[in-house]
């Protein structure tokens, strides 16, 4: 490792680094408590993870400011936990709770917290993108800081929404990052039958802006990457393309068993684990101690599971409410 990436590593707070490491565990301790209460048949609908995924969502939020702006999707958790939703309210919303963000309405994974920037995504891939666009632009003209996210999938890239959000924002310089996370397929479809160029992050010099291929599996990096690129962004607004590399660890849910998924590719990317490779840099770097990671994982497994046995005594929603806020009141 080069003696400047060092230096920057040691400038960022510590408690950054703990930020950082805490998402992902966070994240990682939630969905598997998630996958085992899909196999115990207590989740409405499907249940899809980002396991393998962690450190792009982490990196993202851990690299944002206060009034930024995120379009997850699925397998973005990292999402909602690095902009400040509790775990509390996310196994609510799972377990599809009266008291939960949508109230135990519309599906598992439709939700966010507009008071931590996160727009809840609705399902047809690309079509939260131009908002995120737009958010950004309406915050900017009433002044705020505001730095865009907007997260898809290598499958989505092929929507047309994809490139209206891309080349719209290209042309008005809106400070987005469209963060492409590669899990090299989508469902079961490979990359090599979605684009017909080497690498997504190709099609950037098209739309006139910049373009970045990273290792998604490695946080530290893609932290340190992000975190200048947007403290540039605010000051010279701009898109930018950010491809990830990336392997989804699991199913496309876990109704899946990825079988298409070769098993070598699923050993090369678990050998690279997001929270590992992190972990290992941290402690070799000197930044936190092996007890004082443990500690933090302790402290989100302890977390994980007080919030999801209150979720589980938490209410599902009153039949007779059902059509509450479909309709306008008269
Ligand atoms: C516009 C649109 N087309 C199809 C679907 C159905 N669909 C849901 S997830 C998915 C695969 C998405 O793959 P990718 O974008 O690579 O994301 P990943 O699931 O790998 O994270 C598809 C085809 C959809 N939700 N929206």
């Amino acid at each position: 490792m080069d003696a400047e990436i060092k230096t920057e590593l040691s400038s960022v707070p510590k408690v950054k680094w703990e930020g950082l490491l805490r998402t992902m565990l966070m994240a990682r301790k939630t969905e598997e408590r998630l996958i085992r209460l899909y196999h115990q048949a207590k989740i409405y609908g499907g249940v899809y993870t980002g396991v393998g995924q962690e450190g792009i969502g982490a990196s993202a939020t851990s690299a944002s400011g206060p009034e930024d702006l995120f379009a997850p999707l699925i397998r973005n958790i990292t999402v909602h936990i690095g902009r400040g939703e509790t775990v509390r309210d996310i196994f609510r919303q799972w377990l599809s709770r009266a008291n939960g963000p949508t109230r135990g309405r519309d599906g598992n994974v439709h939700y966010g917290n507009l008071k931590n920037g996160v727009y809840a995504m609705i399902s047809h891939l690309g079509a939260m993108l131009p908002v995120v666009v737009g958010g950004v632009m309406a915050k900017r003209r009433r002044g705020l800081d505001a730095v865009g996210f907007g997260f898809i999938g290598d499958g989505g890239t092929s929507t047309g929404d994809f490139h209206e959000a891309i080349n719209f924002s290209a042309v008005f310089n809106v400070p987005v990052v469209f963060i492409v996370e590669n899990n090299h397929y989508a469902y079961s479809t490979p990359t090599k039958h979605q684009y017909k160029c080497k690498h997504l992050v190709d099609k950037a010099p098209g739309y006139g802006i910049e373009g970045h291929f990273m290792d998604g599996n490695n946080p530290v990096e893609l932290f340190l990457f992000l975190h200048k690129l947007t403290a540039d962004m605010r000051k010279n607004p701009r898109t930018v393309l950010v491809e990830c590399d990336t392997l989804r660890m699991r199913g496309h849910g876990e109704h899946d068993d990825s079988s298409y998924v070769p098993r070598e590719l699923l050993a090369e990317y678990g050998a690279r684990d997001p929270i590992k490779v992190t972990r290992e840099r941290l402690t070799s770097e000197g930044i936190l101690t092996v007890d004082e990671i443990a500690a933090i994982e302790q402290a989100c497994l302890a977390e994980v599971d007080i919030a999801y046995q209150q979720a589980l005594k938490d209410p599902p929603p009153d039949p007779a409410t059902m059509a509450n806020g479909v309709y306008a009141d008269a």
